[in-house]
């Protein structure tokens, strides 16, 4: 079953149109880009939420990031696996991603990153672990390449919050 964040952290509803934007020193590419556009819009496509892309990065709502090791938010990433990914819960909006992971973005071996992608984007939307095993909010890795699919735990979690 799905959980929230202590008490139940969302954002407000008069911002149901939300910004993302890229740490401008990963200078990512476009294929990487797609792959959060389209892990975005898998929540989307369940809420009243939109998402795009901020001109600005220091203007956005929710900021994505590689970085190695420490980082400046007191969670430094481990290297090769372990941790792949954090964001915090709302209004935080930081999603950090470990740069020294071999991600895959279409199909090559490495994590998935659309999984982590969208499992992260339900954190900073408010979602906590669930304890159902097909959700993408079930917090381990095991046997799983990828998934991306919501769950219906999921979407029942998503459309109690918005
Ligand atoms: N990162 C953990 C996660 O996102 C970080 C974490 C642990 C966390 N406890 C938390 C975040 C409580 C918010 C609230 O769950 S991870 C998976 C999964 C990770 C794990 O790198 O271990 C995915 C990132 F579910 F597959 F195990 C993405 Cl999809
Ligand atoms: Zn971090
Ligand atoms: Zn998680």
């Amino acid at each position: 079953h799905f959980s929230f964040f202590p008490g139940e952290p969302r954002w407000p509803p008069y911002k149901q149109s939300l910004t993302y934007a890229f740490f401008p020193g990963n200078n990512l590419s476009e294929p990487v880009k797609a792959v959060f556009r389209r892990a975005f819009s898998r929540w989307a496509a369940v809420t009243p939420l939109t998402f795009s892309e901020a001109d600005s990065y220091l203007e956005a709502d929710m900021k994505i990031g590689f970085f190695v090791g420490e980082h400046g938010d007191g969670e430094p990433f481990d290297g090769v696996l372990g941790t792949l990914a954090h964001a915090f819960s709302p209004p935080d909006g930081r999603f950090h991603l470990d740069g020294a992971e071999e991600w895959a973005v279409e199909g090559e071996r490495g994590v998935d990153l659309e999984s982590v992608a969208v499992h992260e984007i339900g954190h900073l939307l408010g979602l906590g672990h669930s304890s159902v095993e097909e959700a993408i909010m079930f917090p381990t890795i095991s046997s799983r390449r990828r998934k991306v699919e919501l769950a219906r735990d999921d979407v029942e979690g998503i459309q109690v919050l918005y």
